[in-house]
Protein backbone atom coordinates (compact mmCIF):
# COMPACT_ATOMS: atom_id res chain seq x y z
CA UNK A 1 0.00 0.00 0.00
CA UNK A 2 1.33 3.63 -1.02
CA UNK A 3 1.25 5.80 2.22
CA UNK A 4 2.82 8.63 1.01
CA UNK A 5 5.79 8.80 2.80
CA UNK A 6 8.48 11.78 2.00
CA UNK A 7 10.58 9.62 2.19
CA UNK A 8 9.52 7.14 0.40
CA UNK A 9 8.81 9.51 -2.95
CA UNK A 10 12.04 11.10 -2.27
CA UNK A 11 14.61 9.34 -0.18
CA UNK A 12 17.09 11.31 1.49
CA UNK A 13 16.48 14.16 -0.51
CA UNK A 14 15.22 17.77 0.72
CA UNK A 15 13.15 18.48 -2.02
CA UNK A 16 9.95 18.32 0.43
CA UNK A 17 10.71 20.31 2.64
CA UNK A 18 9.45 24.10 3.50
CA UNK A 19 12.36 25.56 2.06
CA UNK A 20 10.81 28.98 2.08
CA UNK A 21 10.79 28.77 6.10
CA UNK A 22 14.64 27.87 5.77
CA UNK A 23 17.48 30.50 5.71
CA UNK A 24 19.70 29.57 2.41
CA UNK A 25 22.94 29.61 4.20
CA UNK A 26 21.13 26.57 6.39
CA UNK A 27 20.04 24.94 3.38
CA UNK A 28 23.15 25.00 1.75
CA UNK A 29 25.16 23.43 5.71
CA UNK A 30 21.87 21.13 5.67
CA UNK A 31 23.18 18.98 1.85
CA UNK A 32 26.21 17.82 4.20
CA UNK A 33 24.11 16.33 6.91
CA UNK A 34 23.48 13.22 6.58
CA UNK A 35 19.83 12.48 6.20
CA UNK A 36 18.11 10.93 8.99
CA UNK A 37 15.73 8.07 9.00
CA UNK A 38 11.84 8.82 9.68
CA UNK A 39 10.99 7.18 13.32
CA UNK A 40 9.35 3.75 13.30
CA UNK A 41 5.30 4.02 13.37
CA UNK A 42 3.63 3.95 16.65
CA UNK A 43 0.94 1.48 17.93
CA UNK A 44 -1.86 0.95 15.59
CA UNK A 45 -1.81 3.18 12.28
CA UNK A 46 -4.02 3.99 9.55
CA UNK A 47 -4.48 2.21 6.01
CA UNK A 48 -4.38 3.87 2.84
CA UNK A 49 -8.20 3.99 2.29
CA UNK A 50 -8.62 5.64 5.92
CA UNK A 51 -5.50 8.31 5.17
CA UNK A 52 -7.69 9.01 2.36
CA UNK A 53 -11.17 9.06 3.78
CA UNK A 54 -9.34 11.28 6.75
CA UNK A 55 -9.20 14.07 4.47
CA UNK A 56 -12.41 14.37 3.28
CA UNK A 57 -13.66 15.76 6.58
CA UNK A 58 -16.70 16.79 5.77
CA UNK A 59 -19.54 14.61 3.82
CA UNK A 60 -23.41 13.80 4.17
CA UNK A 61 -26.14 11.61 4.58
CA UNK A 62 -29.27 11.67 2.25
CA UNK A 63 -32.12 9.91 4.49
CA UNK A 64 -34.82 9.32 1.08
CA UNK A 65 -37.28 6.98 1.45
CA UNK A 66 -41.25 6.36 1.90
CA UNK A 67 -41.02 7.79 5.27
CA UNK A 68 -40.99 11.63 3.06
CA UNK A 69 -43.97 10.68 2.29
CA UNK A 70 -45.89 9.21 5.37
CA UNK A 71 -44.45 11.84 8.24
CA UNK A 72 -42.30 9.17 9.91
CA UNK A 73 -39.02 8.34 10.85
CA UNK A 74 -39.43 3.97 10.79
CA UNK A 75 -40.90 2.68 8.33
CA UNK A 76 -43.00 -0.68 9.55
CA UNK A 77 -42.39 -2.48 6.02
CA UNK A 78 -45.69 -2.42 4.72
CA UNK A 79 -45.72 0.76 3.08
CA UNK A 80 -46.74 0.34 -0.66
CA UNK A 81 -44.24 1.79 -3.13
CA UNK A 82 -47.22 3.56 -4.64
CA UNK A 83 -46.35 6.14 -2.26
CA UNK A 84 -42.82 6.99 -3.27
CA UNK A 85 -43.93 10.18 -5.48
CA UNK A 86 -41.23 13.42 -5.60
CA UNK A 87 -42.93 15.54 -8.01
CA UNK A 88 -39.39 17.29 -8.93
CA UNK A 89 -36.76 14.94 -8.05
CA UNK A 90 -33.38 16.06 -9.20
CA UNK A 91 -30.11 14.11 -7.65
CA UNK A 92 -28.55 17.49 -9.73
CA UNK A 93 -30.17 20.17 -7.09
CA UNK A 94 -29.02 17.61 -4.57
CA UNK A 95 -25.58 17.27 -5.40
CA UNK A 96 -25.33 21.15 -6.21
CA UNK A 97 -26.28 21.76 -2.36
CA UNK A 98 -24.10 19.32 -1.12
CA UNK A 99 -21.29 21.08 -2.99
CA UNK A 100 -22.70 24.40 -2.01
CA UNK A 101 -21.88 23.14 1.45
CA UNK A 102 -18.47 22.29 1.07
CA UNK A 103 -19.11 18.47 1.76
CA UNK A 104 -16.89 16.00 -0.47
CA UNK A 105 -19.26 13.37 -0.55
CA UNK A 106 -22.56 11.81 0.14
CA UNK A 107 -24.15 8.84 1.19
CA UNK A 108 -27.28 7.39 0.04
CA UNK A 109 -29.83 5.30 2.05
CA UNK A 110 -30.45 2.95 -1.05
CA UNK A 111 -32.68 0.48 1.95
CA UNK A 112 -33.79 2.13 5.45
CA UNK A 113 -35.32 -0.08 7.99
CA UNK A 114 -38.44 -0.25 5.92
CA UNK A 115 -36.92 -2.24 3.27
CA UNK A 116 -37.89 -0.34 -0.02
CA UNK A 117 -35.06 -0.27 -1.96
CA UNK A 118 -34.21 2.91 -4.32
CA UNK A 119 -32.77 1.10 -6.87
CA UNK A 120 -34.79 -1.68 -8.93
CA UNK A 121 -33.31 -4.69 -7.15
CA UNK A 122 -33.65 -8.24 -8.70
CA UNK A 123 -34.60 -9.58 -5.54
CA UNK A 124 -37.47 -7.74 -4.53
CA UNK A 125 -40.71 -5.94 -5.72
CA UNK A 126 -40.62 -3.76 -3.27
CA UNK A 127 -38.58 -0.73 -4.70
CA UNK A 128 -38.89 2.29 -6.77
CA UNK A 129 -40.08 -0.63 -10.07
CA UNK A 130 -43.39 -0.80 -8.71
CA UNK A 131 -43.45 2.90 -7.88
CA UNK A 132 -44.95 6.10 -9.63
CA UNK A 133 -41.73 7.64 -9.82
CA UNK A 134 -40.65 7.91 -13.39
CA UNK A 135 -43.18 4.81 -13.59
CA UNK A 136 -41.63 2.52 -12.27
CA UNK A 137 -38.89 2.56 -14.80
CA UNK A 138 -36.05 4.82 -12.80
CA UNK A 139 -33.38 4.04 -10.76
CA UNK A 140 -32.99 6.38 -7.82
CA UNK A 141 -29.08 5.02 -6.85
CA UNK A 142 -27.84 5.67 -10.58
CA UNK A 143 -29.30 8.77 -10.48
CA UNK A 144 -27.56 9.82 -7.63
CA UNK A 145 -24.52 8.15 -8.14
CA UNK A 146 -24.03 10.00 -11.36
CA UNK A 147 -24.94 13.41 -9.94
CA UNK A 148 -22.47 12.99 -7.48
CA UNK A 149 -19.45 11.75 -10.30
CA UNK A 150 -20.53 14.77 -12.19
CA UNK A 151 -20.10 16.92 -9.02
CA UNK A 152 -17.07 15.96 -8.06
CA UNK A 153 -18.73 14.05 -4.36
CA UNK A 154 -17.65 10.67 -3.52
CA UNK A 155 -20.38 8.21 -3.52
CA UNK A 156 -21.37 6.10 -0.36
CA UNK A 157 -24.18 3.20 0.42
CA UNK A 158 -26.18 2.87 3.25
CA UNK A 159 -28.05 -0.30 3.36
CA UNK A 160 -30.22 -1.35 6.13
CA UNK A 161 -29.14 -4.47 7.87
CA UNK A 162 -33.07 -4.80 9.62
CA UNK A 163 -35.22 -5.11 6.97
CA UNK A 164 -39.14 -4.95 8.61
CA UNK A 165 -40.24 -5.84 4.95
CA UNK A 166 -38.72 -8.91 4.41
CA UNK A 167 -40.59 -12.40 4.71
CA UNK A 168 -36.90 -14.08 5.48
CA UNK A 169 -35.93 -11.69 7.66
CA UNK A 170 -34.11 -13.37 11.32
CA UNK A 171 -33.63 -16.60 8.97
CA UNK A 172 -30.32 -17.52 6.94
CA UNK A 173 -32.17 -16.29 3.96
CA UNK A 174 -32.21 -12.81 4.47
CA UNK A 175 -28.42 -12.74 5.70
CA UNK A 176 -27.64 -14.29 1.90
CA UNK A 177 -30.30 -11.73 0.42
CA UNK A 178 -28.63 -9.04 2.23
CA UNK A 179 -25.46 -9.79 0.62
CA UNK A 180 -26.60 -10.15 -2.76
CA UNK A 181 -28.41 -6.96 -2.53
CA UNK A 182 -25.08 -5.30 -1.29
CA UNK A 183 -23.71 -7.10 -4.51
CA UNK A 184 -26.03 -5.17 -6.68
CA UNK A 185 -24.90 -2.05 -4.93
CA UNK A 186 -20.93 -2.55 -5.07
CA UNK A 187 -20.95 -3.56 -8.37
CA UNK A 188 -23.40 -1.63 -10.60
CA UNK A 189 -23.03 1.98 -9.74
CA UNK A 190 -19.00 2.75 -9.89
CA UNK A 191 -16.52 3.62 -6.59
CA UNK A 192 -18.24 3.60 -3.73
CA UNK A 193 -16.48 5.59 -0.57
CA UNK A 194 -18.20 4.27 2.55
CA UNK A 195 -20.76 1.38 3.28
CA UNK A 196 -22.52 2.32 6.23
CA UNK A 197 -23.76 -0.47 8.10
CA UNK A 198 -26.39 1.08 10.43
CA UNK A 199 -27.14 -1.13 14.62
CA UNK A 200 -30.71 -0.34 15.12
CA UNK A 201 -32.98 -3.62 15.16
CA UNK A 202 -36.49 -2.36 16.79
CA UNK A 203 -37.83 -5.94 16.31
CA UNK A 204 -40.96 -5.62 15.42
CA UNK A 205 -42.02 -5.00 11.61
CA UNK A 206 -44.41 -6.55 8.68
CA UNK A 207 -42.60 -9.39 7.43
CA UNK A 208 -44.24 -10.55 4.62
CA UNK A 209 -47.34 -10.23 6.29
CA UNK A 210 -46.75 -11.54 9.75
CA UNK A 211 -46.73 -8.12 11.80
CA UNK A 212 -44.83 -9.75 14.23
CA UNK A 213 -41.41 -9.28 16.69
CA UNK A 214 -37.99 -10.98 15.14
CA UNK A 215 -35.23 -10.87 17.42
CA UNK A 216 -31.61 -11.70 16.14
CA UNK A 217 -28.32 -11.84 18.32
CA UNK A 218 -26.51 -8.66 16.51
CA UNK A 219 -22.99 -10.66 17.40
CA UNK A 220 -23.58 -13.90 15.33
CA UNK A 221 -26.77 -13.48 12.83
CA UNK A 222 -25.32 -11.13 10.21
CA UNK A 223 -21.85 -13.01 10.28
CA UNK A 224 -20.60 -9.82 9.79
CA UNK A 225 -17.03 -10.48 8.82
CA UNK A 226 -18.44 -12.51 5.93
CA UNK A 227 -20.25 -9.57 4.89
CA UNK A 228 -17.37 -7.38 5.37
CA UNK A 229 -15.22 -9.46 3.09
CA UNK A 230 -17.36 -8.91 0.02
CA UNK A 231 -16.97 -4.92 0.50
CA UNK A 232 -13.45 -5.60 0.81
CA UNK A 233 -13.51 -7.89 -2.95
CA UNK A 234 -15.83 -5.49 -4.55
CA UNK A 235 -14.46 -1.89 -3.40
CA UNK A 236 -11.24 -2.15 -1.92
CA UNK A 237 -10.97 1.12 -1.32
CA UNK A 238 -14.07 1.65 0.14
CA UNK A 239 -14.45 2.51 4.07
CA UNK A 240 -16.87 0.23 6.30
CA UNK A 241 -18.86 2.38 8.90
CA UNK A 242 -20.82 0.14 12.13
CA UNK A 243 -20.61 0.77 15.98
CA UNK A 244 -17.27 -0.85 15.61
CA UNK A 245 -15.90 0.08 12.50
CA UNK A 246 -14.25 -2.06 10.83
CA UNK A 247 -12.85 1.17 9.10
CA UNK A 248 -14.84 3.96 10.80
CA UNK A 249 -16.57 3.67 13.84
CA UNK A 250 -19.55 5.36 15.17
CA UNK A 251 -19.02 8.58 17.35
CA UNK A 252 -21.84 6.68 20.06
CA UNK A 253 -24.29 9.87 19.81
CA UNK A 254 -26.63 11.00 16.71
CA UNK A 255 -25.38 15.01 17.75
CA UNK A 256 -22.79 15.42 15.96
CA UNK A 257 -20.19 15.76 18.41
CA UNK A 258 -17.14 13.95 19.12
CA UNK A 259 -15.54 13.38 22.83
CA UNK A 260 -12.63 16.06 23.60
CA UNK A 261 -10.09 13.89 23.31
CA UNK A 262 -11.53 11.42 20.70
CA UNK A 263 -8.24 9.15 20.10
CA UNK A 264 -8.61 7.45 16.64
CA UNK A 265 -7.76 4.11 18.29
CA UNK A 266 -10.08 1.47 19.66
CA UNK A 267 -9.66 -2.02 20.93
CA UNK A 268 -12.20 -3.00 18.07
CA UNK A 269 -12.78 -6.99 19.12
CA UNK A 270 -15.01 -5.27 21.98
CA UNK A 271 -17.27 -3.62 19.19
CA UNK A 272 -19.40 -5.33 16.56
CA UNK A 273 -22.36 -3.42 14.62
CA UNK A 274 -25.46 -2.80 17.34
CA UNK A 275 -23.74 -2.67 20.60
CA UNK A 276 -22.17 0.05 21.37
CA UNK A 277 -20.15 1.33 24.66
CA UNK A 278 -20.79 4.82 23.92
CA UNK A 279 -18.19 6.67 26.01
CA UNK A 280 -15.32 4.41 24.37
CA UNK A 281 -16.72 5.24 21.13
CA UNK A 282 -17.02 8.96 21.45
CA UNK A 283 -13.66 9.12 23.28
CA UNK A 284 -11.84 6.23 21.49
CA UNK A 285 -9.24 3.88 23.78
CA UNK A 286 -5.54 5.01 24.49
CA UNK A 287 -4.08 2.37 23.54
CA UNK A 288 -6.02 1.39 21.50
CA UNK A 289 -5.39 -1.99 19.18
CA UNK A 290 -6.73 -1.06 15.88
CA UNK A 291 -6.96 2.45 14.01
CA UNK A 292 -10.94 2.89 13.86
CA UNK A 293 -11.38 6.88 13.55
CA UNK A 294 -14.73 8.30 14.58
CA UNK A 295 -17.62 9.48 12.47
CA UNK A 296 -20.35 12.07 13.63
CA UNK A 297 -23.24 11.65 12.06
CA UNK A 298 -25.76 14.56 12.47
CA UNK A 299 -29.43 15.43 11.05
CA UNK A 300 -29.78 19.37 9.99
CA UNK A 301 -33.16 18.86 11.03
CA UNK A 302 -34.47 17.32 14.44
CA UNK A 303 -35.34 13.98 11.90
CA UNK A 304 -33.35 12.17 9.76
CA UNK A 305 -36.10 12.09 6.80
CA UNK A 306 -37.78 15.23 5.77
CA UNK A 307 -41.19 16.71 7.70
CA UNK A 308 -42.92 19.38 6.40
CA UNK A 309 -43.62 20.38 10.61
CA UNK A 310 -39.23 20.61 10.88
CA UNK A 311 -39.39 23.68 8.04
CA UNK A 312 -38.41 26.48 10.67
CA UNK A 313 -35.99 23.80 12.90
CA UNK A 314 -33.22 23.56 10.24
CA UNK A 315 -29.64 24.49 12.19
CA UNK A 316 -28.59 27.50 12.01
CA UNK A 317 -25.07 28.14 10.10
CA UNK A 318 -23.69 29.17 13.61
CA UNK A 319 -24.31 25.84 14.87
CA UNK A 320 -22.92 23.66 12.16
CA UNK A 321 -19.96 26.08 12.64
CA UNK A 322 -19.72 24.70 16.14
CA UNK A 323 -20.63 20.95 14.95
CA UNK A 324 -17.51 21.36 12.38
CA UNK A 325 -15.19 22.79 15.82
CA UNK A 326 -16.70 19.74 17.91
CA UNK A 327 -16.04 17.12 15.36
CA UNK A 328 -13.44 17.78 12.29
CA UNK A 329 -11.86 19.68 15.04
CA UNK A 330 -11.34 16.43 17.45
CA UNK A 331 -10.20 14.40 14.51
CA UNK A 332 -13.40 12.71 13.91
CA UNK A 333 -15.44 13.13 10.08
CA UNK A 334 -18.62 15.38 10.20
CA UNK A 335 -21.73 13.45 8.55
CA UNK A 336 -24.46 15.64 7.92
CA UNK A 337 -27.60 14.53 6.85
CA UNK A 338 -29.79 16.65 4.03
CA UNK A 339 -33.08 14.97 3.52
CA UNK A 340 -35.14 15.82 0.49
CA UNK A 341 -38.44 17.02 0.58
CA UNK A 342 -41.66 15.64 -1.04
CA UNK A 343 -40.47 17.29 -3.95
CA UNK A 344 -37.41 15.27 -3.97
CA UNK A 345 -35.08 18.73 -3.54
CA UNK A 346 -33.19 20.03 -0.74
CA UNK A 347 -35.65 22.29 0.43
CA UNK A 348 -35.04 25.99 0.33
CA UNK A 349 -34.24 26.52 4.32
CA UNK A 350 -31.70 23.69 4.48
CA UNK A 351 -29.77 25.44 1.68
CA UNK A 352 -29.52 28.88 2.83
CA UNK A 353 -28.34 26.78 6.15
CA UNK A 354 -25.63 24.90 4.02
CA UNK A 355 -24.31 28.36 2.28
CA UNK A 356 -23.57 30.18 5.58
CA UNK A 357 -22.04 27.29 7.08
CA UNK A 358 -19.63 26.99 4.01
CA UNK A 359 -19.30 30.91 4.32
CA UNK A 360 -18.57 31.26 8.08
CA UNK A 361 -15.82 27.97 7.36
CA UNK A 362 -13.97 29.80 4.51
CA UNK A 363 -13.77 32.88 6.54
CA UNK A 364 -12.03 31.35 9.05
CA UNK A 365 -9.82 29.34 7.27
CA UNK A 366 -8.93 31.04 4.38
CA UNK A 367 -5.81 32.97 5.46
CA UNK A 368 -3.18 30.83 7.61
CA UNK A 369 -1.68 33.92 9.20
CA UNK A 370 1.56 31.30 10.44
CA UNK A 371 2.23 30.95 6.96
CA UNK A 372 5.03 33.55 6.42
CA UNK A 373 6.17 32.60 9.90
CA UNK A 374 9.79 31.17 10.71
CA UNK A 375 9.50 28.15 13.46
CA UNK A 376 12.55 27.01 16.00
CA UNK A 377 12.63 23.60 17.66
CA UNK A 378 14.10 22.50 20.48
CA UNK A 379 15.26 19.15 18.99
CA UNK A 380 14.58 18.11 14.87
CA UNK A 381 15.09 14.44 14.15
CA UNK A 382 18.88 14.01 13.54
CA UNK A 383 19.65 17.91 12.43
CA UNK A 384 18.05 16.95 9.29
CA UNK A 385 16.01 20.10 7.55
CA UNK A 386 13.84 17.92 6.11
CA UNK A 387 12.41 17.19 9.65
CA UNK A 388 12.95 21.14 10.68
CA UNK A 389 9.98 22.76 12.37
CA UNK A 390 9.25 24.46 8.92
CA UNK A 391 8.04 21.39 8.10
CA UNK A 392 4.78 21.90 9.93
CA UNK A 393 4.33 25.41 8.68
CA UNK A 394 3.87 24.56 5.48
CA UNK A 395 0.73 22.45 6.41
CA UNK A 396 1.29 20.19 3.97
CA UNK A 397 0.40 16.52 4.85
CA UNK A 398 3.61 14.95 3.59
CA UNK A 399 6.24 17.39 5.20
CA UNK A 400 6.25 17.37 8.81
CA UNK A 401 8.72 18.19 11.98
CA UNK A 402 9.71 15.27 13.96
CA UNK A 403 12.40 15.19 16.71
CA UNK A 404 15.05 12.64 17.48
CA UNK A 405 13.58 8.87 19.07
CA UNK A 406 14.57 9.58 22.57
CA UNK A 407 12.60 12.63 22.91
CA UNK A 408 9.06 11.88 24.56
CA UNK A 409 8.80 16.29 25.04
CA UNK A 410 9.87 19.13 22.90
CA UNK A 411 8.84 22.97 21.81
CA UNK A 412 8.31 24.80 18.85
CA UNK A 413 8.86 28.55 18.94
CA UNK A 414 6.81 29.94 15.94
CA UNK A 415 8.06 33.59 15.08
CA UNK A 416 5.49 35.60 13.44
CA UNK A 417 7.51 39.05 12.79
CA UNK A 418 5.15 41.14 13.57
CA UNK A 419 1.72 40.82 16.08
CA UNK A 420 -0.93 39.15 14.38
CA UNK A 421 -4.11 38.47 16.42
CA UNK A 422 -5.88 34.80 15.90
CA UNK A 423 -8.58 32.87 17.68
CA UNK A 424 -8.35 29.51 16.02
CA UNK A 425 -5.09 26.93 15.98
CA UNK A 426 -5.05 24.48 13.84
CA UNK A 427 -2.73 21.58 14.48
CA UNK A 428 -2.24 18.11 12.79
CA UNK A 429 0.03 14.85 13.10
CA UNK A 430 1.19 12.94 10.59
CA UNK A 431 -0.83 10.01 11.13
CA UNK A 432 1.01 7.73 9.12
CA UNK A 433 3.43 7.72 12.01
CA UNK A 434 0.14 6.75 14.15
CA UNK A 435 -1.13 8.90 16.95
CA UNK A 436 2.06 10.09 19.07
CA UNK A 437 1.24 12.85 21.27
CA UNK A 438 -0.31 13.09 24.38
CA UNK A 439 -0.29 16.30 26.11
CA UNK A 440 0.10 19.52 24.55
CA UNK A 441 0.17 23.41 25.30
CA UNK A 442 0.11 26.62 23.46
CA UNK A 443 1.60 29.82 25.29
CA UNK A 444 1.40 33.19 23.59
CA UNK A 445 4.59 36.35 24.34
CA UNK A 446 2.89 38.62 26.08
CA UNK A 447 4.75 41.61 28.32
CA UNK A 448 8.02 39.73 27.85
CA UNK A 449 6.60 36.18 29.09
CA UNK A 450 5.20 32.96 28.03
CA UNK A 451 1.53 32.89 28.60
CA UNK A 452 -0.76 29.73 28.38
CA UNK A 453 -3.54 30.69 26.59
CA UNK A 454 -4.82 26.54 25.67
CA UNK A 455 -3.96 22.98 26.45
CA UNK A 456 -5.05 19.52 25.55
CA UNK A 457 -4.63 15.97 24.17
CA UNK A 458 -5.02 14.30 21.40
CA UNK A 459 -4.37 15.99 18.04
CA UNK A 460 -4.03 12.93 15.29
CA UNK A 461 -5.52 14.08 12.16
CA UNK A 462 -6.49 17.50 13.19
CA UNK A 463 -7.58 19.09 16.69
CA UNK A 464 -9.01 22.83 16.80
CA UNK A 465 -8.35 25.08 19.59
CA UNK A 466 -11.11 27.61 18.95
CA UNK A 467 -10.81 30.79 21.60
CA UNK A 468 -13.52 33.38 22.49
CA UNK A 469 -11.09 36.29 22.44
CA UNK A 470 -8.49 37.21 20.06
CA UNK A 471 -5.09 35.99 21.37
CA UNK A 472 -2.56 38.91 19.84
CA UNK A 473 1.12 38.01 20.14
CA UNK A 474 4.10 37.86 17.67
CA UNK A 475 5.42 34.35 19.24
CA UNK A 476 3.93 31.59 19.87
CA UNK A 477 5.18 28.81 21.70
CA UNK A 478 3.92 25.10 21.05
CA UNK A 479 4.84 22.57 23.90
CA UNK A 480 5.00 19.17 23.75
CA UNK A 481 4.02 18.36 27.32
CA UNK A 482 4.10 14.47 26.78
CA UNK A 483 4.02 11.97 23.56
CA UNK A 484 4.01 8.05 23.54
CA UNK A 485 6.92 8.37 20.56
CA UNK A 486 8.99 11.10 19.85
CA UNK A 487 6.41 13.57 18.58
CA UNK A 488 5.64 15.11 14.81
CA UNK A 489 3.51 17.25 13.33
CA UNK A 490 2.23 17.87 9.87
CA UNK A 491 0.30 21.18 10.61
CA UNK A 492 0.84 24.55 12.87
CA UNK A 493 -1.47 26.84 11.37
CA UNK A 494 -3.58 30.00 13.06
CA UNK A 495 -6.46 31.76 11.69
CA UNK A 496 -9.24 34.54 12.82
CA UNK A 497 -12.98 33.65 12.89
CA UNK A 498 -14.59 37.12 12.08
CA UNK A 499 -16.20 38.83 14.98
CA UNK A 500 -19.56 38.99 13.40
CA UNK A 501 -19.49 35.16 12.85
CA UNK A 502 -18.28 34.30 16.41
CA UNK A 503 -21.00 32.32 18.82
CA UNK A 504 -22.34 34.81 21.55
CA UNK A 505 -20.56 33.91 24.66
C1 LIG B 1 -29.99 5.14 12.95
C2 LIG B 1 -31.30 4.84 12.20
O1 LIG B 1 -32.19 4.13 13.02
C3 LIG B 1 -31.85 6.19 11.81
O2 LIG B 1 -33.10 6.09 11.20
C4 LIG B 1 -30.85 6.85 10.89
O3 LIG B 1 -30.74 6.11 9.69
C5 LIG B 1 -29.49 6.98 11.56
C6 LIG B 1 -28.43 7.55 10.70
O4 LIG B 1 -29.07 5.73 12.05
O5 LIG B 1 -29.46 4.03 13.56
Amino acid sequence: MGLGFPWAQAPGSLCRMNIRAVPVALLAAALAVPAAEPPAPHGAVPSARQLAWHRLEVYGFVHFTVNTFTDKEWGFGDESPALFAPTAFDADQIAAAFKAGGLKGLILTCKHHDGFCLWPSKLTEHSVKNSPWKDGKGDMVREFADACRKAGLKFGTYLSPWDRNHKDYATPAYVEYYRTQLRELLTNYGEIFEVWFDGANGGDGYYGGTREKRKIDNRTYYGWENTWSIVRELQPGAMMFSDGGPDVRWVGNEKGIAGDPCWATVNRDDFYPGTADRTRLNHGDRPGTHWVPAECDVSIRPGWFYHAAEDAKVRTPENLVDLYFQSVGRGASFLLNLPPDRRGLVHENDLASLRGFRERIDAIFATNLAKAATATATNTRGGDLRFAPGAALDTKPDTWWCTDDAVRAAEIVVDLVRPASFNVVSLREPIELGQRIDDWALDAWRDGQWVEFAKGTAIGARRLWRGAEDITTDRIRLRIVSAAACPALSEFALHREPDAHRPAR
